[in-house]
């Protein structure tokens, strides 16, 4: 790799047979798509390769390579990182905090079991690999405002539980058998152009689109729910910065990463700014609400900032007029 400046991230190149190969497993969720635009503008478009087990849509399909694997198939994905000759691998399939609530017995098999199978995948292959971790990782007996990076960490979800335990499992390979893992922790990411699933966030994804479409919108959590939340493209932009950093920058394997920390209140208010007549209820769902009152509020994210220079680019204002902008421009 030719680093041609130090600082800016733009001025990094790498050469022809320096680009990393890359595949994103489950890249049809809320990031993957977004991640591979971002990587393939800056690697190449073959260069980046989205997997998943969904048939994708034609616009996926068309925009770059695109192909089936489970992550629970060893020896397909074995087949996939060897006749792809990939040398970094994001891992992106999960089953989100309130989805895994719903189904234990799919949430441990696919973010355990199938993190085993990547584990063993990357480290047999010497591949770089990222894995996302959340503010679900910390639980009700963790400090809440702010968290730092190095705390209890006593989740009460299965999603946190699993996220835990990739954390540590990825560390543990780091040290033992010298894999170049990277893990952040992301907040609630929110996205105009795709939509989470199964997540304790989620709400404040769904307002925008319930805002623009009926004016009106059902909130699921008490109005003074505090959460951590970021917005797509800083969460994008911080991963590949993570994945780019040069090894030795890197003073631990798993980071905090934020931008901002919101309630629902805070959120309308900011909405209503530009959209007075929206009316916003709340209906609370048990399992939700409970899952969000055991996260932390606010997150302390300075090593990230100080090891590798993470900075936001979005904080609550300019997020909710660039959602607004989207869905405007897609109605208009
Ligand atoms: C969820 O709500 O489960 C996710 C997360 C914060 O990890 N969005």
């Amino acid at each position: 790799r030719q680093v041609t400046s130090d600082a800016s991230f733009h001025s990094v190149s790498f050469s022809e047979t320096d680009h990393p190969k890359v595949l994103i497993t489950g890249g049809l969720g809320q990031l993957g798509v977004g991640l591979a635009k971002l990587l393939r503008m800056r690697y190449g478009k073959n260069n980046v390769i989205l997997s998943d087990i969904r048939k994708p849509p034609n616009s996926v399909f068309h925009s770059g390579p695109f192909i089936y694997s489970d992550i629970l198939d060893y020896k397909n994905l074995r087949e996939i990182v060897v006749n792809n000759r990939i040398t970094w691998l994001v891992h992106y399939s999960a089953l989100l905090s309130a989805v895994g609530e719903a189904n234990v017995a799919l949430a441990r098999s696919v973010n355990i079991t199938g993190l085993h199978n990547i584990l063993d995948i990357a480290a047999e292959h010497g591949l770089r690999l990222f894995v996302p971790s959340t503010i679900g990782a910390f639980g009700p007996t963790s400090p809440r405002n702010p968290t730092p990076d190095l705390c209890v960490q006593r989740p009460r979800t299965i999603y946190g539980v699993s996220k835990v335990h990739a954390e540590l499992m990825g560390e543990y390979y780091h040290h033992r058998y010298g894999l170049d893992f990277r893990c952040l922790r992301y907040p609630g990411i929110i996205s105009a152009d795709s939509t989470p699933g199964g997540g304790t966030t989620d709400y404040a994804v769904q307002i925008f689109h319930d805002a623009i479409k009926t004016g009106k919108f059902e909130c699921n959590l008490k109005p003074d729910t505090r959460l951590p939340m970021m917005y797509i493209d800083d969460c994008l932009r911080a991963t590949l910065e993570v994945m780019e950093a040069p090894a030795d920058t890197l003073s631990m394997r798993t980071y905090n990463i934020n931008a901002m920390s919101f309630t629902p209140e805070e959120l309308t208010r900011e909405l209503q700014k530009q959209m007075p007549e929206l009316e916003v209820s709340y209906e609370i769902d048990p399992v939700r609400q409970a899952i969000a009152d055991s996260w932390p509020m606010n997150f302390d994210d300075s090593n990230a900032r100080k090891d590798w220079g993470w900075k936001h680019d979005y904080d609550l204002p300019e997020l909710v007029q660039t959602m607004l902008n989207y869905f405007r421009e897609e109605t208009r």
